[in-house]
């Protein structure tokens, strides 16, 4: 992604801020996984829709003025360039390619901010922050404005008021520009190979470990280095859990194997799932249901569109799901009555979707004043029904271990929804004759 990108957010964040105020965002830090070894290490995402900077232990800082025309300015803190350490660790950015690269009209190194902050605080009234995000974080900003309490003697006076970073930055976040959705096209793409991949190789294949090795193949060779969450691989009775994340069993042909994997692409995410059967043949009861989700799936894809508000495409998933599970006699029952009673938890216990964007469950409000968010063109979201029959002495064991569910990523339009991941099969007969050829 360009650098102008990062910059037109940016300008756009500090017109939103108030006169005489200040932005703290907290760069991600590494996070141990046994003793001295870390895990991969990745960006916060706020820190990165405002910098684009890719590195750990640095703070961004936003400071607007009091004048009316103010346009505002970003402050970084960053690691310092230290030969030693790169021999082990890799090329730091330090201070001066900050801002000759990366546009920060200031930085420093990350240990003066004690020091540094505290002085850009004082005489300042707002504070933004992601307050109750993260208590060591939180902690530091109560530290800092301590600082500045201890000398209102002198003239010096502390911020007083606190606003959720996430009023202004997650509002903007919620919306996509053509960059971002450049971007999450083409993690959607590579995401939609190794599906593919996975759907041609798992009628040979004899454990869940090697789809996942293959989904991670195509996922590499594409150029993406890192997925958007542990890919579930499930097979069989597995499906029936909803995170798993093991991988490690059997496939048994005949069974029904689930496959929710994305990839992510400069940061954003994908994430699509897929239920098709081992042998390439659904079974008549596999098709059943199938067809079930699927129709819940394409209602629910109809009813996004700019006006509708978010709660609505779940609206019409149960309604499709209570229908079809009546139809084959899983339940009995009125289907509003059954809908009135939540009946459907049983076999689907989860939401129809999530915004989807640099988190694969990406920032943004829900809810607004209380009412569900109205869709609006720029939006992203998944819409991913599914049904999952365990061994339920209530249900004929036809139906047992069967775990589906369809996931696709959908952007909406001025005019409706675009379903970013199209061109992957997801008819029982294209997947059947996918699988054949
Ligand atoms: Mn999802």
């Amino acid at each position: 992604m360009n650098m102008r990108c990062f910059s037109e957010r940016r300008s756009r964040f500090m017109e939103e801020m108030k006169p005489n105020s200040l932005a703290l965002i907290p760069a991600g830090s590494e996070q141990l996984r046994d003793r001295d070894i870390h895990y991969v290490f990745h960006q916060n995402s706020d820190f990165h829709y405002l910098t684009g900077y890719p590195e750990p232990q640095a703070l961004a800082l936003f400071q607007k003025g009091k004048g009316k025309n103010e346009t505002g300015r970003w402050i970084l803190f960053n690691l310092k360039k230290d030969e030693v350490i790169e021999r082990w660790t890799g090329t730091r950015i330090g201070q001066e390619k900050a801002c000759s690269f990366y546009g920060a009209d200031e930085a420093h190194a990350i240990e003066d901010q004690d020091e540094e902050i505290p002085k850009l605080m004082a005489g300042c009234q707002t504070l933004y922050y992601p307050i109750g995000v993260s208590e060591p974080f939180d902690r530091r900003v109560n530290g800092w404005v301590h600082t500045v309490e201890k000398q209102v003697r002198t003239g010096l006076s502390a911020p007083s008021v606190r606003i959720a970073l996430s009023s202004i930055l997650h509002e903007m976040r919620l919306i996509k520009t053509a960059p971002e959705l450049a971007c999450m096209q083409k993690a959607v793409g590579v995401s939609c190979l190794a599906h593919e991949r996975a759907m041609r190789v798992c009628q040979s294949a004899t454990s869940e470990f090697q789809i996942h090795a293959e989904l991670m193949r195509v996922f590499m060779e594409s150029g993406c280095r890192h997925v958007a969450y542990e890919p579930i691989v499930a097979s069989g009775e597995n499906a029936c859990i909803l995170h798993y994340t093991e991988n490690t069993g059997p496939l048994k042909s005949g069974e029904l194997l689930l496959v929710d994997a994305g990839v992510e692409f400069e940061g954003y995410a994908s994430d699509i799932t897929r239920t098709y059967p081992t042998n390439g043949k659904f079974s008549p009861e596999q098709k059943a249901l199938y067809e079930v989700v699927l129709e819940a799936q394409q209602a629910g894809i109809a009813a996004v569109k700019p006006g509708n508000h978010w709660n609505q495409p779940h609206e019409v998933v149960i309604r499709v799901l209570t229908e079809g599970l009546v139809d084959l006699k899983i339940l009995q029952g009125s289907v509003d009555t059954l809908i009135e009673q939540k009946s459907y938890e049983k076999f689907y216990p989860h939401q129809t979707g999530h915004w989807l964007g640099l988190n694969v469950h990406d920032v943004g409000a829900y809810k607004v004043d209380e009412a569900w968010r109205i869709f609006k063109a720029g939006m992203t979201l998944t819409v991913e029904p599914g049904l999952y029959v365990k061994c339920e002495p209530e249900v004929l064991p036809k139906w047992w271990n069967i775990g589906i569910r369809i996931e696709d990523d959908v952007l909406v339009t001025e005019t409706g929804a675009l379903v970013m991941s199209e061109a992957l099969p997801k008819k029982v007969a294209d997947i059947e004759s996918f699988m054949r050829g």
